[in-house]
């Protein structure tokens, strides 16, 4: 009986690590944002999100998501934003073709599971955004590509919209008041530079402190450093990380890493209250990345932390032994380090 039944559709959407952070809000409800980032998907073997949706008239009324098994409230507008745009995109199918299923009025449960922390600042907002909006646009049977959904994307959590492509992702922070020209874009496919690699140093799986959402309104709000960075900084590094790109050009990739997640911590500090989100393992991370680098006589390895202490190192296959080698070596080594040994997490994104 057509009334029973139960739609379903599944998907996988992978965390992603910015090299160009997003922090900064214009607009707090659309999740428009003061600069444009960019930052590479990792693989989905490695940190991603598993999503089920479904629905069915048989259903509880309500729309639920369960994640890692624990219900979650979606009653907060940045995920009712995500239902509604899907929804009104199918009502228009449904309009169209009057002989397909209104699943636009039957109740969603959305079924999700990280295989890694959540909120320990490992972007999990990102790829649980992502594969949510990717997840009821597949049961929707929904035309929209990857630019669109990024729109809606953004609006569940900002960094989701770039978890929607593979590879190496742009976010334009956009003009316009309405946000429909601030969405993600391929900078280039992770088949244009496969050497890449990313390590993941996890110093905390515990939630985060202080929230990305709160952090970077108090931060705009009382940083003089910030206007800065939003204005002058992050769009000259912008054009100098698709160069990169676009050249493998590893040292200036990594150059503009890892300063520009110094110039990222360095407003934090500057907010009132101040925000501190490297402890002092993040900053002995830093300290074996600059002796790798000293050691090579150039830039091989590239660190940069976002809102948390886990520390992020990119390099290149080729450096494999210098630099995880050397990690690993490292973890193994010093008794501070015992935290990170126990959780490593060697993510290939080739
Ligand atoms: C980024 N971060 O570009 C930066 C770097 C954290 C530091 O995007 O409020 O969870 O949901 O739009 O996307 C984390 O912020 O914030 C983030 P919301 P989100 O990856």
């Amino acid at each position: 009986m057509a009334d029973s039944q139960i739609y379903k559709a599944s998907t996988t959407a992978p965390v992603n690590i910015a090299v160009i952070k997003y922090w900064g809000k214009r607009d707090p409800k659309l999740n428009l944002p003061t600069n444009s980032s960019l930052s590479v998907t990792l693989s989905q073997s490695d940190l991603r999100t598993h999503t089920t949706a479904s629905c069915a008239a048989t259903y509880p009324s309500q729309d639920s998501l369960l994640l890692n098994g624990q219900d979650q409230d979606v009653s907060g507008a940045r995920t009712q934003a995500c239902f509604r745009e899907l929804r009104s995109l199918r009502q228009k199918l449904e309009k169209s073709d009057p002989s397909m299923p209104k699943l636009s009025t039957l109740p969603l449960k959305i079924v999700s599971e990280n295989n890694f922390p959540t909120a320990a600042g490992l972007a999990s907002s990102a790829a649980g955004f992502a594969a949510l909006v990717r997840a009821i646009a597949n049961l929707y049977e929904l035309k929209e590509n990857e630019t669109e959904l990024s729109r809606i994307a953004r609006q569940g959590s900002g960094s989701a919209c770039r978890s929607l492509f593979g590879g190496y992702v742009g976010w334009e922070k956009g003009s316009k008041e309405d946000g429909s020209d601030s969405v993600a874009y391929q900078v280039a496919p992770a088949s244009h530079w496969p050497q890449m690699r990313a390590l993941i140093l996890v110093v905390s799986a515990a939630k985060k402190g202080v929230s990305s959402t709160t952090g970077m309104q108090t931060t705009v709000a009382t940083s003089s450093l910030f206007p800065q960075r939003a204005n002058e900084t992050v769009p000259r590094r912008m054009k100098e990380m698709e160069k990169a790109i676009q050249e493998k050009d590893f040292e200036a990739f990594g150059n503009i890493t890892m300063m520009d997640s110094n110039s990222f911590h360095a407003t934090c500090l500057d907010t009132y209250p101040p925000i501190f989100y490297l402890n002092d393992v993040s900053r002995a991370a830093i300290k074996v990345v600059e002796a790798i680098n000293v050691v090579a006589g150039k830039i091989i390895a590239a660190y940069t932390f976002d809102a948390g202490p886990n520390a992020v190192i990119y390099y290149l296959k080729e450096n494999e032994a210098e630099v995880a080698g050397l990690f690993k070596a490292a973890i193994g080594e010093k008794e501070g380090w015992t935290g990170i040994r126990g959780d490593a997490v060697l993510a290939n994104n080739g």
